[in-house]
């Protein structure tokens, strides 16, 4: 062979190589020719549902993450099963909610490209759309997920309020985010809300001796103490005070300042990496926090997805075919 026919055929074969990268990988797009009004429906959609309901971005945002968390970004986390026994069920999902944003969405798009667009993408893109009517990061969804047709409650197991640095490490490394994209993406908390019990164990009796978690500040313990009483399962209680609704950077202020809700956001404090962003992010005028998030997001929305001819395109979000 001559060199230039050399070269030839080694360009064909790169050609190959990314063609098939392509179709069996997620992109930018993906719909581009077979559906170019999805993207603007579903924000169409979006913007006009956190119009009405503003607290409605956060879980939304947080569904992303259950979904992605659980088999992957497959739309799991959407299933419907008769006998009670989906994801939805389990008792961490205790707050999702936002499954009608994904319906609404999913039916407009049907009626003009059916059969075509994932409710995995649907749910990414919403997540995404979500975060920007909040004020908040803007970035490119990659889509050319498939959906799953799996859901079962005992496969969820997602991260806990209540672990320490370490198990959060091995939980988010588990699925292939790295200590950066866990500090990150848990700036989430930056909007939304959480309930009593999850920090009862945090404002009274934290060691058996009728104190508080030593890595909550007093003075705030003291104010959480008056809107959570020992007993009470109901209320929920905004993860970042006075702007719960926007999403913004003060999650890192509050956490410096050990006011972080959850003993999973305190111990980001317990980590030489994750603290230094937290300080970073805290202090530094020109935060990088919203660049990060988008960068985080699409590497949470690539975990053990299903592309090319794996899963399905569902009908209908809650149901498989
Ligand atoms: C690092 C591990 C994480 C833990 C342990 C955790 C835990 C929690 C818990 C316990 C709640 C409160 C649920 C309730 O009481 O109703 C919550 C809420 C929330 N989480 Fe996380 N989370 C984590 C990571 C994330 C990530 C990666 C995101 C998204 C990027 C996220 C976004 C949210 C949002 C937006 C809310 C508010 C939901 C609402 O207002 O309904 N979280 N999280
Ligand atoms: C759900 O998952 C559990 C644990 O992996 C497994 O034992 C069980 O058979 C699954 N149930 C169904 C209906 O697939
Ligand atoms: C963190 O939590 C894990 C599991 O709950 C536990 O085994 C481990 O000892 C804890 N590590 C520290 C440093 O507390
Ligand atoms: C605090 O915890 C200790 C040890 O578990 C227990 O003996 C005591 O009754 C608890 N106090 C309250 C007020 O719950
Ligand atoms: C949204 C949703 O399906 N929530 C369910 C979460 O789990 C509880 C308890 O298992 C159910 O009662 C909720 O309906």
């Amino acid at each position: 062979m001559t060199a230039s026919k050399r070269l030839v055929v080694s360009c064909l074969f790169l050609v190959l190589l990314f063609a098939e990268a392509n179709s069996m990988g997620l992109k930018v797009g993906f719909y581009g020719k077979t559906c170019p009004q999805a993207e603007g429906i579903v924000k169409k959609v979006v913007f006009a549902a956190i119009k009405k309901a503003p607290t409605l971005g956060a879980p939304l945002l947080r569904m992303n993450f259950h979904d992605c968390f659980v088999r992957g970004c497959d739309g799991s986390v959407l299933l419907e099963l008769s006998n009670n026994q989906a994801e939805k069920n389990a008792v961490p999902n205790l707050s999702l909610r936002g499954f009608g944003v994904i319906d609404d969405s999913k039916a407009a798009i049907e009626k003009v490209c059916p059969g075509v667009v994932s409710c995995s993408d649907i749910l990414a893109l919403v997540a995404r759309d979500a975060m920007v009517a909040l004020e908040g990061p803007s970035w490119e969804v990659e889509t050319g997920r498939r959906d799953g047709r799996v859901s079962n409650i005992s496969e969820v197991n997602l991260p806990s309020p209540f672990d320490n640095i370490t198990k959060l490490i091995t939980e988010f490394s588990a699925k292939g985010l790295d200590e950066k994209d866990l500090v990150v993406l848990s700036g989430g908390h930056t909007i939304g809300m959480g309930h009593c019990p999850l920090i009862a164990n945090r404002l009274y009796n934290f060691t058996g001796k009728g104190d508080s978690d030593p890595s909550l500040d007093s003075e705030y313990a003291a104010k959480l103490r008056k809107k959570c009483k020992p007993t009470d399962f109901t209320t929920a209680i905004e993860m970042d005070p006075g702007s719960f609704k926007t999403f913004d950077e003060s999650y890192f202020t509050l956490v410096a300042k050990r006011r972080g809700l959850f003993q999973s956001d305190a111990a980001l404090l317990d980590n030489s990496k994750t603290r230094a962003y937290i300080f970073k992010q805290a202090t530094t005028y020109g935060s990088t926090f919203f660049t990060d998030f988008g960068v985080s997001m699409v590497k949470m929305g690539r975990i053990e997805v299903l592309t090319g001819h794996a899963g399905e395109i569902r009908k209908m979000c809650r149901i498989p075919n």
